[in-house]
């Protein structure tokens, strides 16, 4: 295969910004809580991070990061360097770490509600943003500021009210989020004139807004589409999954409000070249406000091929159940998934771009089912076809990884639960994903990062460049 050779131009353009704060009340009300406000320990970071970017790129920014092959282009663009992303990397053998963290590390190290087991999503959060564990009292800060920030505006409650009721939770929740734009800081800002320096203060306090009001919006879709009930008021006191849990309706069951921690906290960042994490990142690149830029990543993560595959799982598990009753035998399993293969569908919930193991995010989830729900019937399905399917999807061999991803296992512990509607899975996931993409937006914002703009080319542009004749 003919490659083409690309020299290391992802970093370009830094500006450094002043750190004048523009701080909220609800800003305010954290640092008296804090030993150091977020915003504070962020600040203090920039000057060094666009010096090391600037070093970097002026001592080495002509070296060469590798090669592109045709069939990369035609591929997805699999592997290419090109992107920048600081809060984690995907390995393909071990998975996710979060600014050098695994899963199982952060659910150690990470602030945790008081009697709580999993760790606090906020926790995370201020990990990717900073690259520093914070301590209880800033985790506790954390949760009061988006608290306080969780109430929507009234047109935005409307505008929720009057989506049909069949129109999909993640295009109503886009809606919502698009519409947040009349809230941005950032926008009013630009509009009037601002000296580049500050984008990224505006980006952090419109990602502060934004993340304190997506659990509102999500349960006000949820009450509306299928309860028909009303949304409890945020609790100033409590943290940011148990407000979530809670408006959703489930805040006394104790382990709903655990697993929604650990849900938060596992689906937040998966490096940078996943579809929502990409598109939010390319959109911010225009200068887009964190509104519209995560409202376009949501739309990405609607897709079935992404996020909307833990709902596909769900339903795929059920039809399963449906046809094969209660045998659970490898011989039923095994023949459902040829089923379902040989009908041209792909097996929701296994394969992935870059892991070739099992995702880690997969066996939390496992891990937390078997100490909370071990003998649940839809476990014990998922846990059949853990056990059936890589080596089915090996047998078939189309598929680089034959091992389940984060989406097998989510839908079957949020059943258990009650929580039976598929079609509002990935709402959760789009709250989670807030807290992976809007950190990385702001660090875009603040060292600089220009407008993104590959090249492209028509395939018989493409044919030349490798010397074929079509
Ligand atoms: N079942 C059947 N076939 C699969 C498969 C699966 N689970 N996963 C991959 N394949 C097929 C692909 O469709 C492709 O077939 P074609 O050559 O006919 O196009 C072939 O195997 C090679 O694909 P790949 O290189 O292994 O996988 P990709 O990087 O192209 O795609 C992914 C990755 C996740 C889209 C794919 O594995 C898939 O469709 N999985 C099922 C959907 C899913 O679980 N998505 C969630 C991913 C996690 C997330 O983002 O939330």
């Amino acid at each position: 295969m003919a490659s083409l050779r690309i020299a290391s131009s992802a970093l370009r353009g830094v500006a450094r910004p002043a750190f004048s704060s523009t701080r909220s009340a609800g800003f305010t009300a954290a640092r008296c809580l804090s030993t150091k406000s977020l915003k504070d320990t962020f600040a203090e970071k920039v000057p060094q991070e666009i010096e090391k970017i600037k070093k970097l790129k002026k001592e080495h920014g002509s070296k060469v990061l590798g090669e592109v092959t045709l069939e990369q282009v035609y591929g997805g663009a699999r592997g290419i360097k090109s992107l920048v992303w600081e809060g984690s990397v995907l390995d393909a053998e071990e998975g996710i770490r979060f600014r050098g963290k695994t899963i199982p590390e952060c659910q150690e190290i990470l602030p945790k509600a008081e009697g709580g087991e999993e760790p606090l999503p906020e926790g995370l959060f201020w990990l990717l943003l900073t690259g520093e564990v914070p301590t209880t009292e800033q985790v506790r800060g954390l949760s009061a500021e988006w608290a306080a920030r969780a109430e929507l505006p009234k047109f935005i409650e409307e505008l929720i009210d009057r989506c049909p009721t069949d129109l999909h939770p993640m295009a109503q929740f886009s809606l919502a989020v698009t519409a947040l734009e009349h809230q941005s800081s950032f926008a009013k800002a630009y509009a009037k004139g601002i000296n580049k320096k500050e984008y990224w203060t505006y980006f952090f306090e419109d990602s502060m807004d934004l993340i304190a009001k997506l659990p509102t919006i999500a349960a006000r879709i949820y009450q509306n589409v299928f309860k028909g009930g009303k949304v409890a008021a945020v609790q100033k006191d409590k943290d940011y999954g148990f407000n979530l849990a809670n408006m959703l309706g489930y805040g006394e069951n104790k382990d709903f409000v655990e697993l929604m921690r650990l849900y938060l906290t596992i689906h937040s960042d998966h490096e940078g070249g996943n579809v929502s994490a990409h598109t939010t990142h390319l959109v911010g690149s225009a200068l887009s406000s964190p509104m519209l830029s995560f409202a376009a990543g949501l739309n990405g993560l609607a897709g079935p091929l992404h996020g909307l595959a833990n709902q596909e799982v769900l339903n795929w598990l059920f039809k399963m159940k449906e046809k094969i009753g209660n045998d659970l035998s490898d011989e039923a399993i095994k023949k459902y998934l040829w089923d379902t293969l040989n009908g041209g569908q792909v097996v929701p919930g296994y394969g992935h771009a870059v892991l070739r193991k099992t995702d880690p995010r997969y066996v939390s989830q496992r891990e937390f089912a078997l100490k909370k729900l071990p003998e649940d019937p839809m476990f014990k399905l998922v846990s059949q076809v853990y056990k059936i399917a890589p080596g089915v999807l090996t047998e078939h061999g189309k598929t680089k990884n034959p091992y389940p991803n984060v989406d097998a296992h989510s839908g079957v512990l949020l059943q258990y639960y009650g929580m039976t509607e598929s079609s509002f899975y990935t709402v959760l996931f789009g709250v989670s994903r807030a807290l992976g993409v809007l950190p990385q937006l702001i660090i875009d914002r603040a060292v600089g990062m220009p407008i993104e703009r590959p090249k492209s080319f028509s395939t018989e542009h493409y044919a030349k460049l490798v010397g074929a004749t079509l």
